[in-house]
């Protein structure tokens, strides 16, 4: 099976629950001034609704900047690029930031605020990106190809989060792969986390340069770990060589590349949570969101569990944010392109947490959240 499509078990659901209800429905969503509508699959099928449907939306990255939810997602477009392994087919070429004053308000598109045009370093494929606020200037961080076809991390700047950001002329140094995720602890350091196997190239780093062969590790040996680094102080550079993110299984030994249910692929995120820190991520092939738990923000992180069941869509994302008191899962999945999985949109739920700290997963599905 190709990378990227969507899995077997989940199209056949979705023929099985969208042939009891051939029509569709017409979804109005509120953007950029302008109301367009689009035709999507059944949405009461699903949990939570996409928070715009007149651009396709991924990886969304949330964060409360001013009392005011800013979200940086990927934007999605159809390239008419083949799918392949590599994830060729997600050809993203710039970035919108949306925003809104509350859950469930609604959402501005604050319009294109980068353009791979105006990225003298990158030649294709913008993919997941997060954002940073301090000292009042608002950092893009955002993984792209570089001329050589090697994805990179890049930085962008700005003096409001709504953009537009003017991108450094070269990508941070010694980065590599996809999927930057930024942290501010309590103390105000600022961590890098990032990392994607397959077509985020994570695994053709492994001997610490770039090698355009693949080389995974056997099942039984350790899976490849996602990357950390703190930042320097004027946020444009790693202040140390990056460190590997160790995700343990309940006996303290390094989850396996075989145990694919539970071991990193892409798409992290760090967020704290009385005092513990909470690493998460997509296991890729599988399908979940994950998380593990860890006392330091560089871990060793302990493997608790699933925190998002697998979405309609090969890929997974997210980021968790607290907005007045709540904690708030933002995902993403392609109801709106029924089931395309490089035409997502990006939506919002509330995360529960358990007594004992660890988080009730969410099924994307009807109104079934349920603890685990
Ligand atoms: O959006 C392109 C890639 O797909 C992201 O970088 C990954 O996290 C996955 O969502």
């Amino acid at each position: 099976m190709h990378r990227y499509t969507t899995p077997i078990v989940l199209t056949f659901a979705w023929m099985l629950l969208g042939c009891e209800r051939e029509n569709t429905e017409t979804l109005t969503e509120q953007a950029a001034g302008t109301r367009t509508e689009v035709e999507a699959a059944d949405a009461s099928l699903f949990l939570a609704q996409p928070l715009v449907s007149h651009i396709y939306t991924a990886d969304p990255s949330a964060h409360v900047f001013n009392g005011r939810i800013y979200i940086y997602p990927s934007h999605d477009v159809d390239a008419g690029i083949p799918r392949d392994d590599l994830g060729s087919h997600f050809a993203m070429r710039d970035y919108h930031v949306l925003s809104m004053d509350k859950i469930g308000g609604g959402v501005v598109d604050h319009g294109v605020v980068l353009d791979i045009e105006n990225v003298p370093w990158a030649s294709r494929q913008m993919w997941a990106p997060d954002a940073a606020e301090k000292d009042g200037k608002y950092f893009l961080y955002f993984p792209a190809k570089d001329k050589q076809d090697i994805f990179r991390i890049g930085v962008a700047v700005s003096d409001v989060p709504n953009g537009p950001f003017q991108a450094q002329n070269k990508p941070i140094q010694g980065s590599f792969s996809t999927d930057p995720a930024v942290f501010k602890d309590t103390d105000g350091t600022y961590y890098m986390y990032w990392g994607g196997l397959w077509g985020g190239q994570l695994q053709r780093w492994t001997s610490g340069e770039y090698k355009p062969e693949d080389s995974y590790p056997a099942n039984d040996a350790p899976a490849l770990t996602p990357k950390v680094a703190r930042l320097s102080d004027d946020m444009l550079s790693y202040a140390e060589k990056p460190r590997d993110v160790l995700i343990n299984d309940e006996n303290g030994r390094p989850l396996l590349a075989g145990d694919r249910s539970r071991s990193f692929f892409e798409a992290s995120w760090m967020h704290k949570y009385n005092g513990k820190y909470y690493f998460s991520y997509s296991t890729g092939d599988t399908h979940f969101v994950a998380y593990a738990l860890g006392d330091s923000p560089y871990g060793p992180f302990t493997y608790v569990g699933k925190l998002l069941e697998p979405v309609l869509g090969w890929t997974t994302q997210h980021s968790i944010v607290e907005i007045d008191g709540r904690w708030h899962l933002f995902y993403h999945d392609s109801q709106l392109s029924s089931g395309e999985t490089h035409l997502r949109n990006v939506k919002v739920t509330e995360l529960k947490y358990n007594e004992d700290g660890t988080i009730q997963t969410v099924d994307a599905y009807w109104e079934s959240s349920s603890g685990s």
